[in-house]
């Protein structure tokens, strides 16, 4: 039987703030696996720590609640242990982009065929407001004592640069959009990132709804228009279609070029798509030849409670 909506939701009590954004991207996650129709004991979506940690919980799938800045690491080994199987991860731009850098970049070099979701809202929100990696110099939201020193990270440019191979960003208001954003990012055979713009009612009371709706902006006819704007609407192409040197400089330099559009203008949707470069399942099929027909999930590692593999050759090496 055909699965619905409501059958990728779990019963978990939810304690977000009342308004937060990350209320729209779990729904976009579930209205994303209803429409692809994933097979939910196949599927399994990994969170870091954070408020947006708690998106494992509210998904049902397989689910996994990890350690902060950890969530590619475990995302990762479970897709290259069982290749049949759905991966997403999820968690907060301090979880990524923070503490999480190093993995986020080696992440990168792979491109595990799996998919990476940053909730952005510019702060710690979890722990009452610190200022997060995607911060802006000089803004001062409401829990810090003076306004931001450091200059932000670019998380897509960090994305393209470190090598994932779908690049794309979401509001989490925008919830159609986002969704298929998701199901492209899920279908894209490779490491897909999704920077998602989330805000923190509670603790960012710069990046509000209303700021992203542009309510403070006026153009030259008078009218108010949203801050946020659609790359595809715009004629944006950022599929790199053949495997050319100039192709390739041409479609990385526009996506970084886009990604620091910031301020009046936010663009959204995919910034950079590449599927000429393969997916790290080939490269370890060139090493192992049967990885796909029988990978690490499904080997036997014990026999009558005894381990399959003999280290007692290498202990008595070690022996002195
Ligand atoms: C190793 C470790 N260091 C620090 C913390 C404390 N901590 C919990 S959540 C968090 C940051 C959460 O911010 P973000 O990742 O942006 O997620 P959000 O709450 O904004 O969704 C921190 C620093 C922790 N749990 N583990
Ligand atoms: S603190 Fe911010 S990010 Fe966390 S649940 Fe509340 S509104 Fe959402
Ligand atoms: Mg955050």
């Amino acid at each position: 039987m055909a699965l619905k909506l409501g059958d990728y939701r779990t019963q978990v009590h939810n304690d977000w703030c009342a308004g937060c954004g990350d209320f729209g991207i779990v729904n976009a996650i579930q209205m994303a696996l209803a429409e692809m129709g994933v097979q939910r004991d196949k599927t399994v979506i990994f969170s870091g720590i954070g408020c947006s940690g708690k998106t494992s919980h509210f998904i049902n799938t397989y689910g996994v609640h990890t350690l902060h800045g950890r969530v590619l690491t475990f995302a990762q080994g479970a897709k290259i242990a069982n290749p049949e199987l759905t991966v997403i991860a999820a968690g907060g731009d301090g979880d990524g982009l923070g503490i999480g850098a190093g993995h986020f970049v080696a992440a990168g070099r792979r491109n595990v065929d799996m998919t990476y979701i940053i909730f952005d809202n510019g702060v710690y929100g979890l722990t009452k407001g610190q200022a997060s990696p995607t911060l802006k110099l000089g803004e001062q939201t409401k829990s810090l004592p003076s306004p931001n020193t450091n200059y932000n990270v670019n998380p897509i440019g960090l994305a393209v640069a470190s090598g994932f191979t779908f690049v794309a960003r979401g509001y989490s208001y925008d919830v159609r959009h986002l969704k298929d954003l998701i199901i492209q990012a899920v279908k894209h055979k490779g490491l897909s990132f999704l920077d998602v713009l989330q805000p923190c009612p509670t603790y960012n009371d710069i990046n509000t709804k209303d700021w992203y709706a542009g309510t403070d902006l006026v153009d030259e006819a008078q009218k108010r228009h949203s801050r946020i704007y659609k790359l595809d609407e715009k004629g944006f192409d950022p599929v790199v279609h053949y495997d050319s040197e100039a192709e390739l400089n041409e479609k990385l330099s526009q996506s970084l070029i886009k990604s620091l559009e910031w301020g009046n203008k936010i663009p959204i949707g995919v910034f950079y798509k590449n599927d000429t470069i393969s997916p790290y399942s080939t490269r370890l099929q060139d090493k192992i030849p049967n990885y796909l027909e029988n990978p690490p999930a499904k080997q036997n590692i014990s026999k009558n409670g005894y381990s399959n593999t003999d280290i007692s050759k290498i202990l008595d090496s070690l022996e002195v």
